[in-house]
């Protein structure tokens, strides 16, 4: 059975995307929030990420998932997977074969702000899954834990280290939220990428191939199109650093020339100075330490920790 919610319309996108523009490229330094990426072209440049040699992070969240989900259906005893920005769904199926080999599993609740993408990944689970009530939610989780369906016990996942393009004062804020939206029998799944060698770290966002410097461009293509926008994609070069203090990592634009951007949606024009950057992404990564500290400020036990042979990222599992 398949049912699809909508808690965001075209029309609340569009004005959002506006005003993060407008307030970003007005501010000092000049910010863009990553989430305007993933557009069509975004989401596969994305996907293609996922498959760079320098891009660690998924395959070494997915070899933890694969030694560990029946172990995580074993520890939940989860009847619903609830998962917070569902991505291409191979690590999803990987949780929903745990969960129903476990002879749990009922329902399946993908939640993204991308409509169509999400609405057919979604009733691609239904159809290989048919036992199971895929529930899905297009809904910002930023905004609207509490409009999830609740009710039986709940797994909720957030893979990917998605959670990392938070500023840490934002991430406290959303795992607070979180925690009012749970309940006693729920669990919440985590995946977090780690503090490693900044080489590493670096190479992973500055690929050899240049597949991220496109992904990190693609933000100008669909701020111009969406907004009757003239930034040249081209004249701006791709730059991502590690920040030893904050510890993340830092994707930015950089100008390559003086140039004025006109923005006709917005009616605005927006100057930028030959060198200077616009900051379109953080990533945080994490120390185990910290990590079990931000969930306990939340109200979350941390009660599994499990890493890749390499070390490289983690997947917790916390409770209310
Ligand atoms: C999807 C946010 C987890 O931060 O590693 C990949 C996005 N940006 N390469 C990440 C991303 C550049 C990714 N997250």
């Amino acid at each position: 059975m398949f049912t699809i919610d909508h808690h965001l319309t075209v029309d609340d996108l569009a004005k959002a995307l506006r005003h993060d523009v407008h307030d970003g490229l007005t501010a000092t330094p000049k910010t863009l929030p990553p989430k305007w990426f993933y557009d069509e072209r975004g989401s596969a440049l994305f996907e293609e990420i996922t498959r760079l040699p320098e891009y660690y992070p998924t395959r070494a969240e997915r070899s933890i998932l694969e030694a560990r989900a029946a172990e995580i259906a074993e520890a939940t005893g989860a009847d619903h997977l609830v998962e917070l920005g569902s991505g291409s769904g191979e690590k999803t199926r990987l949780l929903l074969d745990a969960l129903r080999a476990a002879g749990t599993l009922r329902g399946f609740v993908p939640v993204d702000v991308s409509g169509d993408f999400l609405e057919t990944a979604a009733r691609r689970v239904a159809e290989e899954y048919p036992s199971v009530t895929v529930h899905a939610v297009v809904a910002d989780f930023e905004r609207h834990l509490n409009l999830l369906p609740s009710g039986g016990r709940r797994l909720i996942a957030m893979l990917g280290s998605t959670i990392g393009n938070q500023t840490p004062g934002r991430r406290h804020a959303f795992l607070a939220d979180l925690r009012q939206a749970a309940s006693a029998g729920d669990g919440l799944l985590l995946g977090l990428d780690l503090v490693k060698d900044p080489d590493r770290l670096v190479a992973a966002y500055d690929d050899a191939a240049g597949v991220t410097a496109e992904f990190n461009r693609n933000v100008l293509r669909v701020i111009d199109r969406e907004l009757d926008a003239d930034a040249d994609p081209e004249a701006f070069a791709h730059v991502a650093l590690w920040n030893p203090e904050a510890e993340w990592i830092e994707m930015h634009l950089r100008a390559g020339r003086a140039m004025r951007v006109r923005l006709r949606a917005l009616d605005l024009v927006v100057h930028f100075e030959r060198g200077e950057t616009v900051r379109t992404e953080i990533s945080a990564k994490f120390r185990p330490d910290g990590a079990r500290a931000e969930l306990a400020a939340a109200g979350f036990e941390t009660t599994h920790w499990w890493t890749d042979p390499g070390g490289d990222f983690a997947l917790l599992l916390a409770r209310p």
